[in-house]
């Protein structure tokens, strides 16, 4: 497999004015027909000789999995010895001086394509994916995301079959043919690059609605379904809605043609696309209803929904120049995402949630063999790099030069960056460029965070000086080594700090030494102040700090670091109830679980007794029935650490000790706050009719956190009152909170319960799903044997990514089973990527992926995974995919 390289980025010799492709869509063969208007590009040294006589450069173009039929330049057949074909490349030995049209035929079988990636089918309709080098495998083609052309599409399909036939841009024209055929012609009139096209063909049904953008445009919306569907997808509409609108108030953007469509289908091999008009989703993030979706879900769907959409300006109107600039679309636009989530619900419980997420699976990923920078410097397969390093982290970089910059300076930094580089595919640098020149902003080293992998660890010293009135910070930071990344520079940290005064209240902060420096503050109404740590070593000193103040330290996360400190327990009891800041309200609390689990752990591998710290039990009763909270913080706040994350913490996991140590925990929480937590539990029962809106989630899930760790007690007035709750619910949010608890104990009500569940909703896909996951992720000890029984129940079908994820990946994000000494959860999920990898190897070298944690822990088990990474490397004829993350692990 070859490498590809960031340091040999090169512009291709040709570019493409216009493409006409011509779909005539079968069952057996489809034919595909390209005309590309070729032009030698001018700008700089490439293709052209500078002496001697002129010879264009070949034209190379990408291509898999095709059947050529014939090519021909400005209308004559090409010759065979005129170009030469290998299993990945069309090569056109010498193409004619100037521009000319190249018409390429050839034959694909979608219903053949289980890789799901190019054209291919999803129950019985076309759909294609692209993103993001599927369109090789649909036409010969230069397919690369700096390759931008203005697109023409006509498809010809069975008129019964295929009633509806959709590609980008706008439908031009429509007609019937002869043999019951019928053809629709689409232009879209932006040009683009091949990964943003698409085309959908087949017997859908949609539900429409319009927007009215800031200008007057009349946009058409539709969702594109199966028709029982097409009730569920009122909510997806309403995030659309709600997207289209926060686009143009947060950030001027408005929507550019008169059309948006999303067609949802149910085999996907990620979350969504964001072609151009034309956004196709995997089923779970379009359809709802209360009875089949969790609030999870209907929070999900919004922030999906709303992120392809502003992919239309950050990925579309200005596009990657190549994929390692991934991140400037995705980073850009997750974090556009969570902040509009942030607007739509609680922003404190968003960001929480973020934040959790990029702790459990971006901060083990930079600590493991396949750690890598957030634009990375080499790839095998890009497909391998759609990662939470490049997605999570590069929003995080992304919301600190927000944090520097202010919202106002943000903005000015995104006006400029549509400003100089609309219909362009640019860089990261170029994005820092914008930034920076807009707010005349001095941007240090900020750029290492593109170009260094590895998680900054910043360690701050706090002291008080009485007499001077001062408080000092003395900042330390380490970026550990990473793989080939053996020495690290500092980071640029934005640093975002606040002190509380003994009453509780923020301290006014008026001016600071950072080093020598005295930076003025403000004073007055400033409350938080966000320092440059740059250096190593850098030390910051508040002045006129009248008493020795609590500090609140990296406030709403502002970097994405570990973050080490001197505060002691009360002071993290102080933070918790007092700080301004909700995010580290929220943390402190978390702080202070870790330190006593973690101290729990060492205890429990000792073999010592376990004992609960009351004081900490105390801190959680009191936040449990503070009425003054948000419900939703509330139950954030009560929520253990989890096993995830504790892993992460230690130089050796052991998840036996972890697991062991949590439920100590939960089940201790639980017997001693058994009376507050029936009380919640209670008194946020509700009869009112489900609603998707902040305080009706907010109340559910403090009432099924409460249910939950209820559940830990195994008691029978506890089951009975799962029980209840599972046959009376009247949302999907409630019987699954109840199903959970039911499910979490080993016996009969357990089986009655996944029974009774499975047979009311097995003919909806989604939450069969949903049943399996809950099986495959459960704790009950030696459950791999059970999941291989679900593999061949008849709801499980491993061409289909959902279930594939809901029962192999659900299974390996639970620690002690996956985990399990006897080698027996590693052997389970090696089979599996050794099964898929044939028929769909993205996503078995995502399920691949789970292996790379495997470091962290004993030698005994590492040993065990290396020799299922060894069996899989083995397997005949392994992708490119799987191979190039089985060998950086065994590296
Ligand atoms: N851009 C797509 C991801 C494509 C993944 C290709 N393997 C969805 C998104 O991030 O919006
Ligand atoms: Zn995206």
């Amino acid at each position: 497999p070859q490498e590809v390289f960031l340091k040999d980025y090169k512009p291709t010799p040709y570019t493409f004015e216009t493409v006409y492709l011509n779909f005539e869509l079968g069952e057996e063969v489809t034919f595909v027909s390209s005309r590309i208007r070729v032009k030698p590009q001018c700008s700089g040294h490439v293709g052209v000789e500078l002496q001697g006589p002129f010879h264009p450069s070949p034209l190379i173009l990408d291509g898999s999995d095709l059947k050529l039929l014939e090519i021909k330049i400005n209308g004559d057949k090409l010759a065979s010895e005129a170009y030469r074909v290998t299993s990945k490349r069309l090569i056109i030995t010498s193409p004619p001086p100037g521009a000319f049209d190249l018409e390429v035929r050839t034959e694909i079988e979608p219903q053949n394509n289980t890789a799901l990636e190019g054209l291919y089918k999803s129950s019985g309709n076309f759909c294609t994916q692209c993103e993001a080098e599927g369109f090789r495998k649909i036409t010969y083609y230069l397919d690369r995301p700096d390759v931008m052309a203005v697109f023409t599409v006509h498809i010809v399909a069975d008129k019964k079959q295929y009633p509806v036939l959709l590609s980008n841009g706008n439908l031009v024209a429509e007609g019937d043919l002869e043999d019951g055929k019928h053809f629709c012609t689409w232009e879209d009139p932006f040009k683009k690059p091949c990964y943003l096209f698409a085309l959908v063909a087949g017997d859908l049904a949609c539900t429409e609605d319009s927007f009215v953008t800031k200008s007057g445009r009349q946009v058409t919306l539709r969702i594109w379904v199966q028709e029982h569907n097409k009730t569920k997808t009122g909510h997806a509409m309403q995030s659309l809605k709600a997207a289209m609108k926060w686009d143009e108030d947060v950030f001027g953007l408005e929507y550019d043609l008169d059309l948006f469509n999303i067609v949802a289908v149910d085999d996907f091999n990620m979350g969504a696309m964001e072609n151009k008009s034309l956004n196709i989703f995997n089923s779970r993030l379009i359809l709802a209803s209360p009875e089949t979706a969790t609030d999870a879900d209907y929070t999900s769907i919004e922030g999906v929904v709303a992120h392809e959409y502003f992919h239309n300006w950050t990925g579309n109107r200005v596009t990657c120049r190549d994929w390692f600039q991934l991140s400037l679309k995705e980073g850009l636009t997750v974090f556009r995402d969570q902040e509009f989530s942030c607007d739509m619900n609680c922003r404190p419980v968003a960001r929480i949630g973020d934040v959790l997420f990029l702790r459990m699976s971006q901060f083990p990923e930079d600590a493991s063999p396949m750690s890598h920078p957030v634009r990375p410097a080499s790839y095998i397969k890009m497909d391998n790099f759609y990662t939470v390093t490049v997605y999570e982290k590069g929003a995080e970089v992304v919301r600190m030069y927000k944090t520097l910059f202010g919202k106002e300076g943000f903005r000015k930094g995104m006006d400029l960056y549509f400003r100089r580089h609309d219909g362009q595919a640019v860089t990261c640098d170029d994005f820092l460029a914008a930034m920076r020149d807009a707010n005349d902003g001095n941007m240090g080293n900020f750029a290492r965070w593109y170009s260094q992998a590895g998680t900054p660890e910043l360690t701050v010293a706090t002291s008080y000086d009485e007499k001077a009135k001062t408080l000092t910070l003395r900042c330390s930071q380490h970026v550990p080594p990473t793989a080939g990344q053996p020495l690290k520079e500092p980071a640029f940290i934005p640093f975002a700090v606040g002190l509380l005064g003994k009453d509780g209240n923020d301290i006014p902060l008026h001016a600071v030494y950072d080093g020598s420096k005295l930076l003025d503050l403000g004073g007055k109404d400033v409350f938080t102040a966000v320092l440059r740590v740059e250096e190593k070593e850098h030390v910051f000193t508040f002045t006129g700090i009248p008493e020795r103040p609590i500090p609140s330290l990296l406030r709403d996360f502002s970097a994405p670091v570990r973050l080490f400190h001197d505060l002691t327990d009360e002071d993290l009891v102080f933070l918790l109830a007092h700080d301004s800041d909700a995010f580290n309200r929220w943390e402190a609390a978390q702080t202070l679980a870790k330190k006593l689990m973690l101290d729990l752990v060492k205890k429990q591998q000792k073999g010592e007794e376990l004992v609960m710290h009351d004081g900490f039990v105390n801190a959680i009763g009191s936040v449990l029935t503070d009425k003054s909270l948000d419900k939703a913080l509330i139950a954030r706040t009560v929520t253990m650490p989890s096993q995830t994350e504790l892993a992460d913490l230690m130089d050796v996991a052991d998840p036996d000790a972890i697991h062991f140590v949590q439920r100590f925990v939960i089940r201790q929480l639980a017997l001693r706050l058994r009376a507050q937590l029936m009380e919640v539990y209670v008194s946020n029962q509700s009869d009112e009719p489900y609603v998707p809106d902040h305080p009706s989630k907010a109340r559910r899930s403090l009432k099924n956190a409460a249910l939950g760790y209820l559940s830990y007690l195994n008691e029978p007035e506890i089951t009975a009152m799962a029980k209840e709750a599972f046959g009376s619910a009247k949302n999907m949010t409630d019987q699954f909170a109840a199903l959970a608890a039911l499910a979490r104990n080993p016996g009969e009500e357990r089986e009655s319960a996944l029974d009774s569940f499975y047979k009311q909703w097995e003919k909806d896909p989604l939450v069969v799903n949903k049943w399996l996951a809950l099986q495959a992720m459960s704790e009950i000890p030696g459950n791999v044997a059970k999941v291989r029984q679900l593999l061949v129940h008849p709801s499980f079908d491993i061409k289909n990514p959902n279930k594939v994820r809901s029962v192999v990946a659900s299974f390996m994000a639970c620690p002690i089973n996956f985990h399990a000494a006897d080698g027996s959860g590693y052997e389970f999920a090696a089979d599996m990527v050794i099964r898929l990898d044939p028929i769909n190897a993205q996503v078995a070298a995502r399920l691949a992926g789970g292996f790379k944690r495997y470091r962290k822990y004993d030698e005994k088990r590492q040993a065990l995974v290396k020799a299922q990474l060894e069996r899989i490397s083995a397997a005949n004829g392994l992708s490119e995919n799987v191979f190039e993350i089985v060998t950086k692990c065994l590296t």
